[in-house]
């Protein structure tokens, strides 16, 4: 089968990253033209705590996460082994770009949620790319363990990041950033959920040092929220609660990859609360950047670093924003500045929007 990602001219991260990724001439490559997401500098973050800011915005991916950089390769894998359906479990975001992959790739894509705790956006998007898509009354860690025991017997492909390829993709957000820099940071920072991508990254910034693109690694510190902080707490968490639902994890699937990037980095897993992370939705939004709650906790992370004299000034520090704002509207629609409603008529306009 032909190559389409390299024909278009290496894009999506199996085209660019092709030698160093689990792929052969054999891989039929699915992709969105997934990566390549933008680096941007925070001017307000790096006021505030003296370091150089970095933001990778990784909810410019094409179904709005970083998920899609592991399903590209998971889905694309899943097709060299001529598998029909796959399935994951989700806390929304993974569902959402499995399904797309899925639909593309054509096959069959089964997901199992925790009833009520996926935002709108992500719902949508299983929905609208034609995954079958089933609630259960339990959370993430539940519907996990169900789908690996339903993976396990019955002839589907697990897609969830315990998937070897999942976290082979999601490593190439790391080299994107040694790429962007020139060298890798000195602080990395993110939301730790399933703990995946915080795997990923690890695996990532030490293969850039393997290549000579880089020569350090970063400190690597994981955010988790301070209702659904296992690591932090050194045990599973039967009840996980927080605002931002991605991360509503108990039992995290690479629970051990987390630990030893905090431990082999010299940096840590720490807990954010939720207030803290709406502050900080609220912050990147008023600099233009809108995320969803959980892509926040790398700013109240970096935050709660930064008060503890943990920030070196001057320091390049790179904060990931995981997922992008509209995957969750309602929570956008409690923002702080209200819609207001008025008569038709310019004076009463200009005074509702403090103009006049
Ligand atoms: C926006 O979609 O677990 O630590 O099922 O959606 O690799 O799990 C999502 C996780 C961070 C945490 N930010 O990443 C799912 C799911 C956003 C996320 C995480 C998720 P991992």
């Amino acid at each position: 089968m032909s190559d389409p990602a390299r024909v278009a001219g290496r894009r999506g991260v199996i085209g660019r990253y092709f030698e160093h990724l689990p792929v052969s001439e054999l891989t039929p490559v699915v992709t969105l033209d997934e990566g390549d997401t933008p680096l941007l500098r925070s001017e307000r973050l790096s006021m505030e705590t003296g370091a150089e800011v970095w933001l990778k915005y990784e909810g410019l991916n094409p179904t709005g996460s970083f998920k899609d950089r592991g399903m590209t390769l998971a889905i694309s894998k899943a097709l060299e082994a001529e598998s029909q359906a796959v399935v994951c479990a989700s806390t929304g975001n993974t569902s959402a770009s499995a399904a797309a992959y899925a639909a593309r790739a054509g096959v069959r894509c089964g997901v199992l949620i925790p009833s009520g705790k996926v935002a709108l956006g992500k719902l949508a998007q299983a929905l609208v790319h034609g995954a079958r898509v089933v609630e259960i009354e339990g959370n993430f860690d539940r519907a996990l363990a169900l789908t690996q025991e339903l993976a396990a017997n019955h002839p589907v492909t697990l897609v969830n990041s315990v998937n070897p390829f999942r976290i082979q993709g999601q490593k190439t957000a790391a080299f994107e950033i040694v790429e962007a820099l020139g060298r890798a940071p000195n602080m990395h920072l993110m939301p730790v959920g399933n703990a995946g991508n915080i795997t990923s990254y690890w695996l990532g910034y030490r293969e850039a040092t393997q290549l000579g693109w880089a020569d350090s690694t970063p400190r690597m510190f994981g955010f988790q929220a301070e209702g659904a902080a296992p690591i932090v707490r050194g045990h599973p968490v039967d009840e996980p609660e927080t605002v931002a639902t991605a991360i509503r994890i108990g039992n995290p699937a690479s629970w051990d990859g987390a630990v030893a990037a905090a431990r082999d980095s010299a940096g840590a897993i720490e807990a954010v609360t939720d207030d803290d992370i709406i502050a900080a939705y609220h912050s990147l939004a008023r600099e233009g950047i809108f995320v969803e709650l959980a892509s926040a906790a790398s700013i109240a992370g970096l935050r709660k670093l930064h008060q503890e004299g943990a920030v070196e000034p001057g320091s390049m520090v790179v904060c990931v924003l995981t997922g992008h704002g509209l995957k969750d509207p309602d929570t956008a629609m409690r923002a702080e500045t209200p819609l207001a409603r008025v008569d038709a008529e310019v004076t009463a306009i200009l005074r509702a929007m403090d103009l006049g």
